[in-house]
């Protein structure tokens, strides 16, 4: 065997050591004290989260803030509907408060969410699969196995549905995972079932596919950003849009979601006891491009980890969505039909975000 054939091998074992210990996750490489974000998260110029971060830090944005109570309240229903409904044709964001899921219920699935990624990394482990119909998978990055540069963030993934069967599943650890997450994706689904009622009031299609959404697909992603080294090198998640009809947030109290406003990224300010709602690709498809899925990112820092779940919501995984007939979900751009399978995100070079276009059959 010659010595170059010999240093060769060598040099590919050490490079799949180093890979391997990426696939860990953040998590796991943060414990180990980095002080420099590896190459392997190092973003191309371009795309870094340092252009126009000056901009960006000065701008936070308030979203447009929809009180359940009053959109409960018959006197004041309609006007609450115009306010969600101008939310979602010029943000596709909006800040929920009063939503009615009780705050110690939120503190506690906030924090078995933390606690789940402070386990050691042979429970998480257990966890980490490739396979996107697991119903439950933990992972790194946006999409691990096809990501050449890595994002700066570790996920947990549950299937909520149908929950009685997938509950079982998810996992053992922390003791108190299963019973808070049950809680909290429950709690999720009622609140999500009010705001798809009011959406499609909004729209003026009548509520008559309420029982399909009842029945749809939910997906809740525990997302933990550890504190980065060089932020300015890397981003937490990539400028993308959700695939669903409705996205409920739960953020905690540290800055990091940005959202394209007028072709700017703008910080959206957290807000305590609310939760941040966006349209995703699925109701822009069904309002006809009236209602926006507007493209955001997730930034990371050097102070503080950050911890957010995302709830995803649509009809039936095997459900065609398609533009909705009525005439006030009109065409803004054109239409489109897309099922909805499970992909997780639609995503788009960060350094040039676009909108997606729309085509309508036989235009
Ligand atoms: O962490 C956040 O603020 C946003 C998360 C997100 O965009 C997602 O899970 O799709």
């Amino acid at each position: 065997m010659g010595m170059d054939f010999v240093v060769e091998v060598k040099k590919v074992e050490e490079e799949e050591e180093v890979e391997s210990k990426y696939l860990k996750g953040v998590r796991y490489l943060c414990e180990n004290n980095i002080t420099r974000v590896p190459n392997k998260y190092i973003l191309p110029l371009a795309s870094r989260p340092e252009k126009g971060r000056k901009a960006a830090a000065a701008q936070t944005l308030k979203l447009p803030v929809i009180d359940l109570a009053k959109l409960r309240s018959p006197g004041c229903r309609l006007q609450v509907l115009e306010t969600l409904a101008k939310a979602c044709e010029n943000y596709g964001f909006f800040q929920v408060v009063n939503h009615g899921i009780d705050g110690e219920l939120v503190s506690r699935m906030a924090s078995v969410g933390k606690r789940f990624f402070e386990l050691p990394f042979e429970e998480r482990v257990k966890y980490m699969t490739s396979d996107v119909r697991a119903p439950v998978r933990c992972g790194t990055s946006v999409n691990q196995v096809v990501d050449s540069v890595f994002y700066w963030r570790d996920f947990l993934k549950l299937t909520c549905r149908p929950l009685e069967s997938v509950l079982p599943h998810w996992p053992s650890s922390p003791m108190d995972l299963r019973e808070e997450a049950k809680s909290y994706a429950e709690r999720s689904k009622s609140l999500f079932l009010e705001l798809v009622e009011a959406i499609l009031d909004s729209l003026g299609v009548g509520t008559g596919m309420l029982p399909e959404f009842e029945d749809g697909s939910h997906l809740m992603v525990v997302n933990c950003y550890p504190r980065c080294p060089e932020p300015n090198l890397t981003l937490g998640m990539p400028p993308h849009s959700d695939y669903g009809f409705l996205t409920l947030l739960l953020q905690d109290d540290v800055h990091g979601l940005q959202v394209q406003c007028e072709g700017e990224w703008v910080t959206v300010e957290p807000v305590p006891d609310s939760l941040v709602v966006n349209v995703g690709d699925h109701l822009e498809i069904f309002s006809n491009g009236r209602y926006k899925s507007v493209l955001h990112r997730v930034l990371v820092n050097s102070i503080k980890s950050r911890i957010s779940i995302a709830s995803l919501h649509s009809l039936p995984v095997d459900r065609m969505v398609s533009p909705s007939r009525n005439s006030s979900a009109r065409a803004t751009r054109g239409s489109t039909r897309i099922q909805t399978s499970p992909r997780s995100l639609t995503t788009c070079p960060p350094a040039r975000p676009s909108r997606k276009t729309f085509w309508t059959p036989g235009s």
